[in-house]
């Protein structure tokens, strides 16, 4: 006699990397998502780790990496098995925009991060004189780093939660279409 689940499938784990330099915003973003609610950040020493269902189907597990200088030398180790990379910039914080074009270059290099998409969030832009998506992406030589894989520029502003959906829908899109072509057809035997 054979066994038969006839529950509906489960949701497919998609592991999502929220990384930026600190004080980007990232903390508050999550939680802005997850919970709805502004919450007062501190500095990340470590991760947050959250689990939010935007689109049917999907559940993303979302990593948020502390963007100390001290930690970003450890983002790398959190790279394996990464379905899609959220960065996050302080489009305000014009003296170390280099500095995080650099680390956004440099992450994009691993082997763990080849052709996984990537959404790049433009943050604070309720703040006068914030860099816009435009420029960021000129800047950050978006269209030349991420040629092999899809992509998306949002502002955004972590607070009033403004653009933040659109921008994790579009990156939940893009990632269901890269595990598509990944062959990803048994999401239940990933671990994360
Ligand atoms: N004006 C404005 N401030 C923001 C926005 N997003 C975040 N902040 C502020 O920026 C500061 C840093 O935010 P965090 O979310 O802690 O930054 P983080 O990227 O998690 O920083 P690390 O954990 O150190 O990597 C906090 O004071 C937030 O309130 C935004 O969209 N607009
Ligand atoms: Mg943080």
């Amino acid at each position: 006699m054979g066994l038969w689940n006839s529950k509906k499938p489960k949701a497919k784990q998609a592991r999502i990397l929220l990384l930026g330099l600190d004080s980007a915003g990232k903390s508050t973003l999550l939680y802005k998502l997850k919970l709805d609610k502004d919450i007062v950040t501190i500095p990340t020493v470590g991760f947050n780790v959250e689990m939010i269902e935007l689109a049917k189907g999907v559940s993303l597990t979302v990593w948020d990496i502390g963007g100390q200088e001290k930690m970003r030398s450890m983002w790398g180790l959190y790279c394996e098995n990464t379905d899609g990379l959220v960065y996050v910039v302080d489009s305000t914080d014009t003296q170390r925009l280099a500095d995080s074009r650099k680390e956004f270059e440099h992450i994009l290099k691993n082997e763990y991060i080849k052709n996984v998409p990537v959404v790049l969030l433009a943050n604070k832009q309720d703040v006068l004189g914030a860099l816009s998506a435009e420029d960021t992406t000129r800047m950050f030589k978006v269209k030349q780093l991420c040629s092999d894989r899809n992509w998306y520029v949002k502002p955004c502003c972590a607070i009033t939660g403004d653009g933040l959906m659109e921008g994790f829908q579009k990156l939940t899109g893009f990632v269901k279409s890269h595990m598509k072509s990944r062959g990803d057809t048994l999401p239940f035997f990933k671990q994360h």
